[in-house]
């Protein structure tokens, strides 16, 4: 089964693989995919990020981390940061970039700062049965071809493209990628890329030129594994330099570099689209333009917020409850385990410890399984519903504006509307929140300024 060539990566090192990519595009199924069944999870040391990490079936060597879903380098939200310091800190033989193919050109921006790391790298993209859904062809040799590296098209689910994703993987070299940006931007990268050629301490886990372009784009992660790995008066140097180098415009240098790269994915993707494919009249995408319509958002925000409320209100808390309290406990369990425990134990106090009316199974037994169970399962498949859908991005961009004046992303509301029927669960519901920060923020107005009706 392995193929024991000697310059394959694969075989002459063991180490890290890293998945990366945007939310919900197929990077989890794809673990599973090459892992098999044995995986761990635990939080990234220092943060409450999960980070699942187990070992590649076929190179039991190599261990695949799963990382966090990312938008864009540099690092903003702490998921961001997770992937980051990852990509800095592991040892990395390679990265499996996980795009949507219907996502072409935030996939491929992506693709473009992934590559200029300098790591071997593979693009799976993935979600090919639905782009072919909605009549997107393109051409992966020719998009292989700009890019430098491997672009392998997969339907994860199914297991498509897997094999071929292996075989990528094995012949993955470190990419030669190099865009070119702009003179004066050249000359600045240049010279950061030199400085900190010249002080590192300890060899680069990346190319140079990808942490001097991190560098100059501020990133919080990159500058911290500077700040570790050079003196500290070269480190104040470098600070020095990239003041000089933005103070004739005033403006950062992130932007440009940022506007050359989408530049070049906006000349790229003509150029490899063979069919844009039509994306009207599909029903799934109208719905989800309109939830986040000004008028309509709201009407399709109270829609679900009452189907909420009907689901875990009136027939979670409601239905399910009284047939598993009402008739279930009281009427059967109940009798039937009392009638037995003052058969068995003939003394009084132990009796009223377990059976009586607030005894032990009595109360504490028949509230946790008939009462919060049945709410707190039907909150979290709402809930869950609510997430896998991409309800709550959307739910985020319509309540942006009033949150942002609190300092906060608009996914609060949430937590905030569940915060008015209990707020130990809107607690809970305040994981989605990006940053530890407005996870604390969150909490406190919930405990502070919310009023709970339970
Ligand atoms: N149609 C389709 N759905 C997929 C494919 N790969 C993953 N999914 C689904 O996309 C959703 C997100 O997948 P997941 O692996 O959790 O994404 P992650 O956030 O990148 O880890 C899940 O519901 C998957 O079942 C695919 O190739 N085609
Ligand atoms: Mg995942």
């Amino acid at each position: 089964m392995t193929c024991h060539n000697p310059t394959s990566f694969i075989d002459a090192q063991n180490g890290s693989i890293a998945l990366v990519g945007h939310p919900n595009v197929g990077k989890s199924v794809i673990f599973q995919r090459l892992t098999g069944k044995h995986a761990t999870v635990s939080n990234y040391p220092g943060t409450t990020v999960e980070v699942t990490r187990g070992a590649v079936r076929r190179w039991p060597d190599l261990f695949l981390v799963d990382t966090p879903g990312i938008i864009t380098l540099p690092a903003h939200s702490d998921d961001e940061e997770v992937t980051e310091r990852v990509l800095l800190n592991e040892p990395l033989r390679a990265i499996i970039q996980v795009g949507d193919a219907k996502n072409l050109r935030r996939t491929l921006l992506l693709s473009v700062q992934l590559a200029e790391l300098g790591i071997p790298i593979v693009l799976a993209l993935n979600m090919m049965d639905e782009a072919r859904q909605r009549g997107i062809v393109f051409d992966p040799e020719r998009l292989s071809d700009s890019l430098g590296f491997s672009v392998i098209p997969t339907t994860a689910v199914r297991g498509q493209g897997i094999d071929e994703l292996h075989q990528a993987l094995e012949a993955a070299i470190p990419s030669n990628f190099h865009l070119a940006y702009p003179r004066e931007i050249e000359t600045k990268l240049d010279e950061t890329t030199q400085y900190i050629e010249s002080h590192l301490t300890s060899p680069s886990p990346v190319s140079v030129r990808g942490l001097a372009l991190l560098w100059i784009s501020h990133d919080p992660v990159c500058e911290n594994w500077l700040r570790q790995h050079l003196e500290v008066s070269t480190f104040t140097g470098l600070i020095d330099l990239r003041e000089q180098f933005e103070k004739p415009s005033g403006e950062a240098l992130g932007q440009h570099v940022q506007a050359t790269r989408l530049a070049w994915v906006d000349r790229l993707i003509p150029t490899i689209l063979i069919v844009p494919g039509n994306q009207k009249n599909n029903f799934a995408i109208t719905l989800g333009r309109q939830t986040t319509h000004p008028v309509w958002g709201l009407i399709i925000l109270a829609v679900v917020l009452f189907g909420l409320y009907e689901f875990v209100g009136v027939f979670g808390a409601g239905k399910l409850v009284g047939l598993l309290e009402g008739k279930l406990f009281t009427e059967i369990i109940n009798p039937w385990i009392t009638s037995q425990v003052t058969q068995l134990i003939p003394i009084p106090i132990i009796q009223e410890f377990l059976v009586g009316p607030y005894g032990l199974w009595t109360m504490g037994v028949t509230y946790a399984l008939a009462l919060i169970l049945p709410i707190v399962t039907t909150f979290f498949l709402a809930f869950g519903v609510m997430e896998d859908s991409g309800y709550l991005p959307r739910l985020a961009a319509l309540s942006n504006q009033v949150f942002a004046r609190l300092g906060l992303n608009g996914k609060a509301v949430l937590p905030m509307v569940l915060g008015l029927g209990c707020v130990t669960m809107a607690t809970l519901t305040t994981r989605i929140m990006e940053s530890k920060r407005e996870r604390l923020l969150v909490t406190l107005l919930l405990a502070l300024a919310v009023p709970c009706s339970a």
